[in-house]
């Protein structure tokens, strides 16, 4: 299993090789916010764990292992992003919240957490019931 910076790094990756065809180590360092030493070393840690392979000319390049597990980490983040847009979440923090749970929950509580985001999708009264529920909370707030 990947510790949360190996998936953080494996997400980046991912998500970059979708965009624009390819991973360089700047662009990991721009999107993580972290030194290019950094993304080196992790790299190559990847490339042990068999995440990827970095080869000299064309960069780096998922395995098969590397890709499945990419995918998984950029749905995740998404699936978590739509649950909170769904919940009432203000933007500004959407984002954020996100990176700061996506690492600790289990895949059980993710796929729960997928059916709660159908059940919403399914039902625009329900998203609607919802929000008069926090409409009232808001209001009852002493402030
Ligand atoms: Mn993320």
């Amino acid at each position: 299993m990947p510790t949360p910076s190996m998936e953080d790094y494996i997400e980046q990756i991912y998500m970059l090789i979708e965009d624009k065809g390819y991973a360089r180590v700047s662009d990991i360092a721009e999107a993580l916010a972290v030194h290019p030493s950094s993304v080196t070393k992790m790299v190559q840690k990847l490339d042990k764990d068999e995440y990827l392979v970095y080869e000299k000319y064309r960069g780096l390049v998922l395995t098969t292992k590397g890709k499945k597990i990419g995918k998984r980490l950029v749905y995740r983040h998404e699936l978590l992003e739509q649950f909170l847009r769904i919940i009432g979440v203000d933007e500004e923090n959407i984002y954020e919240d996100v990176e700061g749970i996506e690492h600790h929950l289990s895949w059980n509580s993710i796929d729960r957490i997928g059916d709660l985001v159908q059940y919403f999708e399914e039902g625009q009264e329900r998203v609607d019931e919802l929000r008069l529920v926090q409409k009232k909370n808001e209001e009852d707030q002493p402030s």
